[in-house]
């Protein structure tokens, strides 16, 4: 039998503070229900496909905790309910309709989603005490397999991100934590004590591209925060921290690890890249489509008769234009696809203009036109 399967992937949805990218939920909700009316042609799939949550960029009562216990993580879901109530109310619609499904896949800002009561916690969210309906919330873990199409993230495939599925959850340690913790990579890590920083202050200059731009535009104090501290940073991180807290492995920095983050860092290399690997990946498989996200890019493109979809973010970001001299909002893109077990029968990636202004330079605290 025919299905249409929906993919959407890196919404981020946070807890409505400085640092939640997830501004248009008025736009999530209504492209969403403009597919309501294929259910009754086709079972649907609601594949989100990764980054869905932001955990990592959310705070913990205005702390970013390390260690992130499942109790913390229950806090930071409860919060994003509260701040995105329209969010999971368009899941609960959908869900409704029946003949519906949705598949939650494991991204890197999401890693969360591991824990039981996470899971438990978000069926509760959008069945609202049906329980009978627990099976049409699925959650594979970070791949997901139907028909042809192969599902994941991207952060499994990048080697910055890629975390093993069976270590994921840490039992706690003696003397440095009283429950068990989400063993994430070294970068995660930086990211929360380090960059969220930057990030909270200035919550803009995340969001605009190309960052080579950004980058060359900064003010001088911003500049400074962003590539002296961030090499100091590393630095210690690499030859003091690690030692300081020898017993926690979240401190752990690796010769090879530190190797690669200063090559990227001194190469100004800042671009997710795994696209290689996914090709590879596709084309030794059975599968006739793999479907990710992760690096934020609109793409489907054909490669040996097989299907290559990038599915974009719903974050809120700009792209610089040269002709109107201001930063334009960019268009947000699901994936369609039609399919049985023999075949693709539609394949597409959907364009959805973003509903945000336009922004000028000098209204971006942290470059240097700002007034
Ligand atoms: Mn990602």
């Amino acid at each position: 039998m025919q299905k249409l399967t929906l993919v959407f992937s890196d919404i981020e949805v946070g807890i409505g503070n400085n640092t939640d990218d997830f501004v248009e939920d008025k736009l999530f909700c209504e492209t969403l229900r403009s597919n309501f009316h294929y259910h009754k042609k086709y079972n649907i799939d609601l594949v989100l496909n990764g980054d869905i949550f932001d955990f990592l960029k959310a705070p913990y009562k205005n702390t970013y905790p390390r260690h992130i216990t499942e109790n913390i993580s229950l806090w930071k879901l409860e919060h994003m309910h509260k701040a995105h109530p329209d969010f999971f109310n368009i899941l609960n619609e959908f869900i409704n309709l029946g003949n519906t499904r949705i598949i939650f896949i494991i991204g890197n800002h999401d890693y969360n989603i591991i824990y039981s009561k996470i899971k438990k916690e978000l069926r509760k969210i959008i069945l609202k005490d049906k329980v009978k309906m627990k099976k049409k919330i699925v959650f594979p873990g970070f791949e997901f397999k139907s028909y042809q199409v192969l599902f994941e993230h991207g952060s499994q495939l990048d080697q910055f991100f890629r975390v093993d599925p069976n270590t994921l959850i840490h039992p706690k340690i003696q003397t440095v934590i009283e429950e068990p913790f989400l063993l994430v990579p070294w970068g995660y890590n930086a990211l929360k004590e380090h960059f969220i920083k930057i990030k909270e202050e200035f919550p803009m200059l995340e969001r605009i591209f190309p960052k080579n731009k950004t980058l060359n535009t900064l003010n001088n104090q911003v500049k400074k925060r962003v590539i002296i501290d961030t090499f100091f940073y590393m630095l210690k991180s690499f030859f003091y921290t690690q030692f300081r807290y020898k017993k926690d492995k979240l401190y752990n920095f690796t010769w090879e690890d530190f190797k690669k983050y200063m090559r990227n860092f001194l190469k100004k290399d800042y671009d997710v890249k795994f696209e290689d690997k996914a090709e590879i990946k596709l084309l030794s498989s059975k599968f006739k489509v793999i479907s990710y996200g992760h690096n934020h890019v609109s793409s489907l493109y054909k490669i040996k008769e097989k299907y290559i979809l990038n599915t974009n973010t719903w974050r809120d970001e700009y792209e610089y234009s040269e002709n109107t001299k201001t930063y334009l909002p960019t268009k947000k893109s699901y994936g369609f696809i039609i399919h049985d077990k023999q075949k693709i029968y539609k394949i597409k990636l959907i364009y959805v203009n973003s509903q945000q202004k336009e922004l000028k330079p000098s209204e971006i605290k942290g470059l240097k036109t700002f007034q």
